[in-house]
């Protein structure tokens, strides 16, 4: 299988991912065809079968600059998804991104980089635990999405930020 050929297909009610190949690549709005950059892609293993023992599913978050990012439809988002498969927000940087994972953690001023701008910010977001609601963009500061950003995030965050 080869996923440089990857179509990834927008808009199912969980927000997950299919990966297909298409020849040609599918049209329509919403789909894209660009490779999604997963941190590391699916495999069907030495055996180039899917469904038998060595087959790597892979890692399905995705890295910097995917096109997936900030691509989803997020009016299609059923209100009870809040959270992604890790946890946290569902909806970073105003528009969920295609896929079972958002990525965006840390990135508070949303230009794809965590970097000492958005560090910056964090401890105007301090809300200290179970403190309730914190100022806007403030969600990409707490880690598990408890509503609060306290030392528990921080901790998460500090590994994000490189410390
Ligand atoms: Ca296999
Ligand atoms: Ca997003
Ligand atoms: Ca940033
Ligand atoms: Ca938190």
């Amino acid at each position: 299988m080869d996923f440089s050929k990857t179509t990834v297909i927008h808009g199912t009610v969980r927000l997950k991912f299919q990966l297909k190949l298409a020849h040609p690549p599918l049209t329509g709005a919403g789909n894209i065809g660009d490779d999604p950059m997963f941190v590391r892609s699916p495999d069907p293993g030495p055996d180039e079968v899917w469904g038998t023992e060595d087959d790597d599913y892979g890692d399905l978050r995705l890295t910097g600059g995917s096109s997936s990012t900030d691509s989803g439809n997020t009016d299609s988002l059923p209100v009870q998804v809040t959270t992604d498969l890790d946890g946290h927000a569902r909806v970073l940087c105003d528009v969920v991104d295609m896929g079972a994972y958002e990525s965006g953690l840390g990135d508070y001023d949303c230009d794809s980089d965590t970097d000492l701008i958005d560090w910056s910010n964090l401890q105007a977001c301090f809300t200290g635990a179970d403190a309730g609601s914190y100022g806007d963009d403030c969600e990409a500061f707490d880690v598990e999405f408890d509503n609060d950003v306290d030392l528990d995030d921080f901790a998460v965050l500090h590994a994000i930020f490189g410390g």
